[in-house]
Formats: structure tokens, C-alpha cells, sequence
């Protein structure tokens, strides 16, 4: 018989309570888990599951966290109990597990604490344009989109089973991490870890509860300020909405401000910059829907971090962040995508003398709904597409030439306009193929396909 715990019945190597006094007890933890400053769900959710994979190691969490995980301790603190900084002042841990970031700056608050470095450090990150700069440490890199999504399978394919509450902390950080789904980032393994979550008992109802965005007054008061001071332009073809705002001191939970606006703004990138007047600090947050806009990019020279799609800085100089964002935004050569790199370049065309019956051959024998009609100087006269077949087989002229049936009223596109433009001209007048005309000179065609393709 294993002596057990009298309060909470278990075990004794099981038992919260003895395990806090032996914490509290023990100055020196010897093997330690530990996120990135200011952590955030995805952040709490690894922990709680690297918890689960190495049970000998000890969650620490960091001095500031979001709204919503201070929200999941509350609820959670015994579930999920963590040491605080104060707690493992000192210690030298001989293991050391980093998740969710692989950035020394990141866990630079740590590492502070701790009294030397650690024998072994090994880092559990989906971070992958993040620089890997904590000397010594061993990388297991991931490409969900959460890295609780990595650590949830890791747990299920080793056969590590959660009690429903860390699951429910976990699930949480998938939602969070991948925008409920919707992100770029958002993998298959994400929708997996999820389905085996929901085995685990994790709880919905209370993942939609922490997920609730603008929980504090002062959020919705930063989310009308940010509105307010919205401003859209344009920079290398993409539509991009600025605002800044200032605020008196630094608040937390500002991100998930901007994520409320960003999912109400029908816009390519958002851009928010957060002047912190008591500090003299400033806080740029990036969220972009285009993978070639690299927002990491953009914020490079302010020490950003985060993913190409959803970045941010915090400036601790009184430099004109401002001026410096939009000469940043100008500067940084990120083409987006045209007509160019959607259309074909090998096209084949038609002659206004051809017949019907003969286009209607070529259309069935190579799988074309339609193509451009050049007359004899190579100059575009019109399309002719299945559409205009069917016409001139109602009215028995399938012998007529095409030029009879063909569309004159031609939309087209020139090859630097943005995809933005193409979308316009096909969805907006409805047509199948887009002709891209230099001058008068046809270079390339757009097909629903092409376009489709573009968002495979
Ligand atoms: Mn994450």
C-alpha cells in the first residue's frame, strides 16, 4: 500500500500539497519548464502538457501573462499549479524544457532568475522564422500551428493521457494560437490534436469562456480608440490600416484588441501602434492575411517577434517609431502577388475566321471553356468561350466563323495589377477568363482554375 496524502487522497508523489511544500522546501528545483515572457495561451497550454510528457519537471510561469491566462490560473491553480520567478531565484536546474519560443530575449526574465545555466536545455518551439539564438539548447522544431498542437500529439502518440483539465488549457491554446482555425498558420495536426482533446474530456464551454475577447473595460476603450484613429493606405499593392493611439500605462491583453479589429477590418494588414505614456514605451502589434507580407520583416529593426503573419515589438526608446513603421513599410521590398504570377503564359488562341464546329472541337479535345481571339495583326478581337458555342448551335451556325459569335466587350487586366484588381474584374463582371494585355499585345491568361489555385 502507497502512503497517501490525507487531504487529497492521493498518492503522496501524486499530491499537490506535498508536492508545494516540497517546493517550497527544495531551493533548487532541479528540472524546470518554462514559456516566454508575457505568456500567453499557446504559452500555458504547452506548459501544461510538457507537465504531462516530463512529470519530473516543474512549470514556471512568467511575471506578466494575458488577460485570458491569468483567467485559466485562476480557475485552474491547482490543476495546473506553477512556481513563480521568486520561487526558483537561484536554482540551478540541470534540465531545463523551453516551449513556445526559442529566443533568448524572450526568456530573458528566466534566466535572470536562475542562479547558473542549465546542464541540458531543450526547446519545444513552432516558431520558425524566430531566430534560435539560447546557446547550447537542443531544438525539436515544430510546424503546427500551435505548439500546444505538437505537444498534445506528442502526449497521444507516446500514450500520455490528460486529466480533462489540462486538456481543456491546451485546447485553449490551439484556438487561440491558430485564430479559432482560421489563421494561416493552421495545420492539419491542428484539427487532430484537437480531436484527441475532445477525447481527453477537454471542455468547450469553457475554452469559448476564456477565449471572450474585451473582458476589461480598458480593452473596449482601446478597441474604440484604435478604431477611431484607423487609417487605410496602400504600400507595395496592399491595403493596409494604421492606427495609432496612446494610452497611459501598459495595460495587458492589447493583442487581443487588435485581433478584434483585425477580424472586422476588410483589410490586407493592421498595423497598430501603442504609445505607453508613463513609460515612454512603445508597443507595434502586426497581424497580416498575406504570406507574402512579412511582418517579422517589417519589424525587424524593432526587435519584433512572433510569426510573418502576427508579430510585434516592444520599443523601449523614445525613438519616432512612427516614421520610422511607415519608412519601414516603404522600404521593405515584399512585391505582392499579380497578375503575372497568377496567369499562363502559354496561351492558346483562336482566329476570327475559325469555326464554330472547329473551336468547339479544340475546347473538347483539350479541356478549354473558352480562349482569345487574335486577329491577323496579333491583336486581341475578343473571347470566345463555350457560352458563345452553345449559341451558335441553337441557331444551326455551327459552320459560322466565330468572329459572328465571338464577345467583343472584352474585360481585361495588365500583368502589374494586383490580385486585388484581378478579383475585381472577374467576380465583378462575372468572367471565366481574364486576358492580360500589354497594350494591345495579349502576354498571358487568367482561368477560374488559375485563380482557384492561387487559394489552394
Ligand atoms: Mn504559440
Amino acid at each position: 500500500m502507497v502512503a497517501g496524502c490525507t487531504f487529497c487522497l492521493q498518492a503522496l508523489n501524486r499530491c499537490f500539497i506535498i508536492g508545494i511544500i516540497m517546493s517550497e522546501s527544495r531551493p533548487t528545483p532541479d528540472a524546470l519548464i518554462i514559456g516566454h515572457a508575457n505568456m500567453d495561451l499557446d504559452c500555458l497550454g504547452s506548459l501544461a502538457l510538457a507537465k504531462a510528457l516530463f512529470p519530473d519537471h516543474q512549470p514556471v510561469r512568467s511575471r506578466l501573462a494575458h488577460p485570458a491566462v491569468k483567467e485559466v490560473l485562476m480557475v485552474y491553480q491547482y490543476e495546473l499549479p506553477l512556481l513563480t520567478l521568486k520561487e526558483i531565484k537561484g536554482a540551478v536546474p540541470t534540465s531545463l524544457i523551453v516551449v513556445d519560443t526559442r529566443t533568448k530575449s524572450r526568456i530573458r526574465e528566466f534566466l535572470d532568475a536562475l542562479g547558473d545555466v542549465p546542464e541540458t536545455i531543450t526547446i519545444y518551439d513552432h516558431h520558425r522564422n524566430e531566430e534560435a539564438d539560447i546557446p547550447g539548447a537542443r531544438l525539436v522544431e515544430s510546424h503546427e500551428g500551435a505548439e500546444s498542437t505538437s505537444l498534445a500529439l506528442m502526449c497521444r502518440d507516446t500514450g500520455v493521457t490528460l486529466k480533462p483539465d489540462i486538456a481543456t488549457i491546451a485546447l485553449a491554446g490551439i484556438y487561440a494560437d491558430t485564430g479559432n482555425f482560421t489563421h494561416n498558420n493552421t495545420t492539419p495536426g491542428d484539427f487532430q490534436a484537437v480531436s484527441w482533446l475532445m477525447e481527453q474530456g477537454a471542455s468547450l464551454k469553457m475554452v469559448r469562456r476564456f477565449l471572450r475577447p474585451l473582458r476589461e473595460p480598458s480593452q473596449a476603450d482601446l478597441f474604440h480608440l484604435i478604431l477611431g484613429n484607423l487609417s487605410w493606405r496602400r504600400f507595395h499593392g496592399y491595403v493596409v490600416a494604421l492606427s495609432r493611439v496612446e494610452i497611459s500605462e501598459q495595460t495587458a491583453g492589447v493583442a487581443e484588441v487588435v485581433d478584434r479589429v483585425f477580424a472586422d477590418e476588410p483589410v490586407d494588414v493592421l498595423l497598430v501602434l501603442v504609445d505607453i505614456r508613463d513609460k515612454g514605451h512603445h508597443l507595434v502589434i502586426g497581424r497580416s492575411r498575406k504570406e507574402r507580407f512579412n511582418l517579422l520583416e517589417v519589424l525587424a529593426s524593432f526587435d519584433g517577434h512572433g510569426h510573418i503573419s502576427a508579430a510585434s515589438a516592444l520599443v523601449k526608446d523614445s525613438r519616432e517609431v512612427w516614421n520610422e513603421l511607415l519608412k519601414r513599410l516603404e522600404a521593405v521590398p515584399m512585391d505582392a502577388l499579380t497578375a503575372v504570377d497568377l496567369m499562363s503564359g502559354e496561351v492558346t488562341t483562336i482566329s476570327p475566321e475559325t469555326s464554330v464546329i472547329d473551336a468547339s472541337i479544340l475546347f473538347e479535345q483539350t479541356g478549354f471553356s473558352g480562349a482569345p481571339v487574335l486577329d491577323s495583326n496579333g491583336d486581341l478581337a475578343g473571347m470566345f468561350s463555350l457560352k458563345d458555342v452553345s449559341k451558335a448551335r441553337k441557331a444551326g451556325a455551327m459552320k459560322a466563323p466565330i468572329s459572328a459569335y465571338m464577345s467583343r466587350r472584352i474585360i481585361s487586366c495588365s500583368p502589374g495589377d494586383t490580385i486585388r484588381e484581378v478579383e475585381r474584374h472577374m467576380l465583378g463582371h462575372n468572367v471565366g477568363h481574364l486576358p492580360v494585355l500589354e497594350g494591345t499585345r495579349l502576354v498571358g491568361l487568367i482561368t477560374r482554375g488559375d485563380y482557384k489555385k492561387f487559394y489552394s
